[in-house]
């Protein structure tokens, strides 16, 4: 038999699974099912480099193990081609959007094809395409018939170089997430949906999932459930009330001053009674320019201005403070006003040092003052109110002091007691408030799902029929944003002018597209959809092939969209499943995050660097599974990690071995029985099963790497051995198991065996008895598995009790020990 030459092998493989249609889906094939889905890609200029495929791979080593499991597999792929990535790169090379999504599919496709993945391309889904968003589109129109999207003008995140809108969720600390450019703020009329109505379902469905800790911790923050209070302080002088939101409600002998956002409508309400209003207008002008990131953000100086005249009355004491108008109160969050209570509180320590105002101690660590780290104690053991400095100020839990008839309660307990005060005396009332802010849906640019509304003068804003959708994106030769706020479509005439669905009068069509985020909310549907009859099936209709396959078993991609595109689809398939579509309350059972592949160099691979590895030239080089293993082989999952050539070749150098001793086993099988390879073996099936269930493709890998040494060491192969080792390595490796295979006289696909099982009484580890000795002095004896590293055998050892014994009152020296046979320790 020839060298190993992935060249003169793998197209005739890929070529052969194309053909024999091996990795179609069936609907009601009758098997279990399983849907493991990537994250699909919006498709770029760039076209892919080696980092891609790396969760693609793992999908695909799972999809091939799961068939050969004997499931029903469903294992698409499409692509998110509407949104700013796909119409920036369309502007900056002046080629149309639509054009250059199909070129660089074209191309992306092309790349993918080269590495064997089992996708089902029958089932390809594309965004941009109106038969796929007019089902984008009919979902909106039901949120919108359901009062779940209202029209808004409140000031919103605007990217200056995008020149858009963007939701809250386009922002990466501050900035652009797409182009890096300071957010500003900027009032504009926009659509927004009211996903926060799903908050308290979004967090506590959490549960249901299995999903990576790190994740769900994002997606918790992301939300950010805080339960609290709110409560009303009088302004002494008129009428009006400040309402503040507090989770420290236990703090409130400690407020000394109180402060609202510059963009509080009270603030208007009381300029009559605010005697320094030109002061208190200029600071709310200078606030409307930043972003609230900069408002926020801990280091930033605390400005603010007080409102000279008012004072707010502290319903617990009946204390007067002060008001303030200070932009490190958030207008959106809570009521946009607090109590400020600057010794447990460092934004109110920082304000109120600036503004040299009181500061007043409530809550002390422990009652008994046992704890040494406290600071607050003197001598005599009496508590010291002093806030000397920014360490001082405590923001933990601990006990009440100064407090009125709560003084001395722990800081829990007193939370509940004073929140049924306050509701009892009709001063406030308990309450809950999300991090969540609703929606910003629509985008002021051209390549996106037109919103299908229209606006009548008489009828005000009416919805398309459902009949004359999808609502197609005109064909434009200027797509370029205009920066005024309005998109590209606005200047279109004879698309904008239209008439009103209800009255028939002379209307105009809403010019705002939707966000990229749209289309990829329900892609994991549209997939099933192509199964059932590319898309004439509407999606109301599909509950019965939705029942079948979802949820989503396993779903991988880039840890980038755990607050984002995983927040806005999990709300869309819980309001599917609210109007009836689906009936899963969850979109995605199971997720793993893919780690990220470095350059050689250690950075990020970039155009920019120079450093950017072409999967096509390794493929070239290598072969594709080469690749693939290596891939797999690098290092865990989920963790960021370089590139390294010299690995990719032990992974090439590996496959070798596994072709030369496949030439060796043939003509030699015998009913020979070797115990050792025979043990070896079913512990790899064990091991290399249950490590492509929990991602842990690498230490598969080196398993099925012991595996070959051994074999290779081994005099006879037994044929049986050597073909269970193919099936082990299919799924990483399919091409050049699909040679061999064939080579062994085997007809069909060995994607269409059956995956090995292994005896559980054959990987039981062998015992031995090792020796004990203390000072060289055999002292015991014990059983224990054979193998065992130094480590393992003194966690066992020190733990028994006769050893424990001698060992008392003495200290460990030195351990001196033979595997398997004897264990010195010398005290
Ligand atoms: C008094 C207090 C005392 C507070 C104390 C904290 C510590 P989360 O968990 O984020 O909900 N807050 C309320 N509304 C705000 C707004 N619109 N902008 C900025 N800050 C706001 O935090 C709630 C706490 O954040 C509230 O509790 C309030 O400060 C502040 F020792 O009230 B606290
Ligand atoms: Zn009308």
């Amino acid at each position: 038999m020839k060298d190993y030459n992935p060249k003169e092998i793998e197209q005739k493989w890929r070529d052969f699974w194309q053909d024999k249609e091996i990795f179609k889906t069936k609907d009601g094939s009758g098997k279990p099912k399983f849907y493991v889905l990537d994250m699909f890609p919006y498709p770029s200029g760039e076209g892919l480099h080696v980092g891609h495929p790396k969760g693609y791979i793992a999908t695909d080593v799972v999809a091939r193990m799961k068939k050969m499991q004997g499931f029903e597999v469903l294992h698409p792929m499409g692509w998110d081609a509407f949104g700013l990535p796909a119409e920036n790169y369309a502007i900056k090379n002046k080629i149309h959007p639509a054009e250059a999504v199909e070129k660089n599919i074209k191309r992306f496709r092309g790349q993918m094809d080269k590495v064997g993945f089992t996708y089902d391309w029958s089932r390809e889904i594309k965004t941009t395409d109106p038969e796929y968003y007019k089902w984008t589109q009919w979902t909106f129109l039901q949120m919108f018939k359901k009062g779940l999207v209202f029209q808004s003008f409140e000031p919103i995140n605007w990217c200056p170089s995008c020149k858009t809108g963007l939701a809250n969720e386009d922002l990466e600390q501050g900035k652009c997430e797409r182009c890096g450019s300071e957010i500003e703020r900027k009032p504009l009329r926009q659509w927004v949906i009211k996903i926060t109505d799903y908050a308290e379902r979004l967090l506590d469905d959490l549960k249901l999932l299995d999903w990576e800790n790190s994740i769900i911790e994002m997606q918790k923050n992301w939300i950010g459930r805080s339960e609290g209070v709110e409560i009303k302080f009088h302004v002494s002088s008129c009428k009006f009330q400040i309402e503040v939101f507090t989770t420290r409600l236990d703090t409130i002998f400690g407020c000394t001053y109180v402060v609202i956002a510059p963009e509080h409508s009270l603030i208007q309400e009381l300029k009559s009674e605010i005697e320094n209003w030109p002061e208190v207008e200029n600071y709310i002008a200078e606030s409307k320019k930043k972003s609230d990131m900069e408002r926020t953000e801990l280091a930033k100086e605390k400005t603010g201005v007080e409102l000279k005249g008012i004072k707010a009355i502290n319903p617990f004491n009946n204390g007067e403070v002060s008001v303030f108008i200070s932009d490190y109160v958030v207008a959106g969050y809570g009521t946009g006003a607090v109590m400020a209570v600057p010794a447990h509180d460092m934004r109110d320590y920082d304000f109120a040092i600036k503004h040299s105002l009181l500061i007043k101690r409530v809550i002390i660590e422990e009652k008994d003052g046992e704890n040494q780290k406290s600071k607050i104690k003197n001598q005599n053991n009496n508590v010291k109110l002093k806030i000397n400095a920014r360490e001082d100020v405590y923001e933990e839990e601990g006990t009440l002091t100064e407090s009125g008839e709560f003084s001395g309660l722990g800081t829990a307990e007193a939370r509940e007691k004073m929140a049924d005060w306050l509701e009892e005396k009709g001063f406030g009332k308990r309450k809950v408030n999300y991090k969540l802010r609703d929606w910003v849906f629509s985008r002021q640019r051209y390549w996106g799902e037109p919103i299908p509304l229209v606006h009548c003068e008489k009828c005000g804003v009416v919805a398309v029929p459902e009949k004359d959708l999808p609502l197609e994106l005109p064909k434009v030769k200027n797509y370029e944003p205009t920066g005024t706020g309005e998109s590209p479509l606005a200047g279109i005439e004879e698309w904008v002018n239209t008439t009103c669905p209800q009255c028939g009068g002379k209307a105009k069509r809403e010019t705002n597209t939707m966000p990229q985020w749209a289309g990829s909310c329900w892609y994991y549907l549209a997939y099933i959809m192509r199964g059932i009859s590319n898309f004439q099936f509407p999606i109301f209709k599909c509950k019965k092939e939705f029942d079948n396959w979802l949820p989503v078993d396993l779903y991988v991609g880039g840890a980038e969209h755990a607050t984002r595109h995983l927040i806005y689809a999990r709300f869309w398939h819980k309001f599917l499943q609210d109007i009836g579509v689906v009936s899963t309350a969850e979109p995605f059972h199971k997720l793993f995050h893919v780690g990220l592949i470095m350059a050689e160099d250690g950075r990020k691979m970039s155009k920019r660097w120079g450093n950017v590895i072409n999967p096509d030239d390794v493929i070239e080089e290598y072969g594709a599974d080469s690749l693939r293993l290596y891939e797999m082989f690098m290092g865990p999952f989920s963790e960021g990690i370089a590139w390294n050539t010299k690995g990719l070749v032990g992974t090439r150098r590996f496959l070798e071995k596994v072709w030369k001793i496949g030439q060796e086993t043939r003509d030699k099988e015998q009913e020979t029985n070797n115990a050792h390879i025979e043990k070896l073996m079913h512990k790899t099936i064990k091991k290399v099963t249950e490590d492509i269930e929990n991602f842990k493709f690498n230490t598969a890998v080196s398993q099925l790497m012991i595996l070959v040494n051994e074999l290779e060491k081994s005099p006879l192969i037994l044929n049986t051995y050597y073909l269970i080792l193919l099936k082990l390595l299919a799924p990483f490796a399919p091409h050049i198991a699909e040679e061999l295979w064939s080579v062994l006289g085997n007809k069909e696909s060995i994607s269409q065996e059956e995956w090995p099982k292994y005896d559980p009484e054959l990987i039981k580890d062998e015992m031995v008895s090792l020796i004990i000795q203390i000072n060289g002095k055999v002292r015991d004896k014990v059983e224990v598995g054979a193998g065992k590293t130094e480590e393992e055998i003194k966690e066992i050892v020190l733990t028994q009790e006769k050893t424990q014994r001698w060992l008392e009152g003495k200290e460990i020296r030195k351990i001196i020990f033979i595997p398997n046979k004897l264990i010195n320790i010398v005290v």
